[in-house]
């Protein structure tokens, strides 16, 4: 079946009237369009990803690179990309995909409902024969994502097998601001982090967040929440979680963003990733049927 039957498919089974309904996205790839009371929105079945949310009478809250590609197998830079089973590169293979394999898949659409003002988008992906290649083990993994007056995505992580199994997890939310050079992050004073772009070493975060130059920090045993002030916007975005304990800032700066392919050179001054995740030490054990269950919700607010 070709995609736009996939469409017209899923659109048939899925789609609630002038509510939410699945469409040709960018590249001809499915999505899920939202246009609720309270917001708007869009989800792509391309990683399980959403890549837009605005609530009513406010602007977009989510950054999407102009030179994303759009095409399977490849991963949309920008939205929130879903990084599983690992962060980063995997330690014990350099040719594994960075950041796990799920964000690059196609994933299914499993359901869309109305909840009063809101709409929750459910998609997921479950292990098979090629992800065993790169991860053997059995699970089913669920981004269940509400698009109301506030944004809420769940995680939700089952081990469908009969072994314990260990990953981690990030929502690598890109969350769009007017200028980066004034914006910062608040809530990680005296948080203790990993530098990513000096070794690796751990240091210890003194006040706010700002950003000067490329910014990689793993903030570790971190569980609450944090705001991102961006007065070029005029806006304060507060990143509360659930069942994470690790936070990651991330600006490639000039430097970096030149040499991404799928991202323009001066595209690094409209956004700052804030990453809800369980990295590094925080990887989760998870025994044979069991489920975890990591949340963000994000809200906006005038600044
Ligand atoms: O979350 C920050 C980070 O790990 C950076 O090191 C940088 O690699 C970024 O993710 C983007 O990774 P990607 O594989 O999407 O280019």
């Amino acid at each position: 079946m070709g995609t736009k039957e996939t469409i017209v498919e899923l659109n048939a089974e899925f789609g609630i009237a002038s509510v939410a309904r699945v469409v040709e996205g960018k590249g001809g790839l499915p999505k899920v369009e939202v246009t609720c009371t309270a917001a708007t929105g869009e989800m792509y079945l391309l990683g399980g990803e959403v890549t837009s949310w605005k609530p009513r009478g406010r602007e977009e809250t989510l950054f999407v690179s102009a030179a994303s590609k759009w095409e399977g197998g490849k991963a949309i830079r920008g939205g929130v990309p879903v990084c599983f089973p690992w962060f980063g590169n995997k330690a014990d293979d350099p040719k594994a995909p960075a950041h796990g394999f799920v964000r690059a898949k196609a994933w299914r659409l499993d359901s869309i409902e109305r909840k009063g003002d809101a709409v929750t988008v459910s998609m997921s992906i479950t292990s098979d024969e090629g992800t065993k290649k790169w991860w053997p083990a059995e699970f089913r993994l669920v981004q269940r994502t509400t698009f109301g007056a506030e944004l809420v995505m769940e995680l939700e992580m089952t081990n469908s097998g009969s072994a314990p199994q260990r990953f981690e997890e990030a929502l690598h939310t890109y969350f769009r601001v007017g200028d980066i050079t004034k914006a910062r992050v608040r809530g990680l004073d005296g948080i203790r982090y990993i530098d990513k772009t000096d070794g690796f070493r751990e240091k210890r975060q003194q006040g706010d967040v700002v950003i000067g130059k490329e910014t990689d920090n793993v903030y570790l045993d971190t569980a609450h929440a944090v705001e991102i002030e961006d007065p070029a916007m005029g806006r304060r975005i507060r990143v509360s979680k659930e069942n994470s304990l690790a936070t990651v800032v991330w600006n490639p700066w000039i430097e970096k963003a030149k040499a991404m392919s799928d991202m323009g050179d001066e595209e690094w001054r409209q956004f700052v990733c804030v990453e809800t995740c369980n990295v590094a030490k925080h990887a989760v054990g998870l025994e044979a049927g069991a489920q975890h269950r990591m949340r963000a919700a994000i809200t906006i607010s005038k600044f």
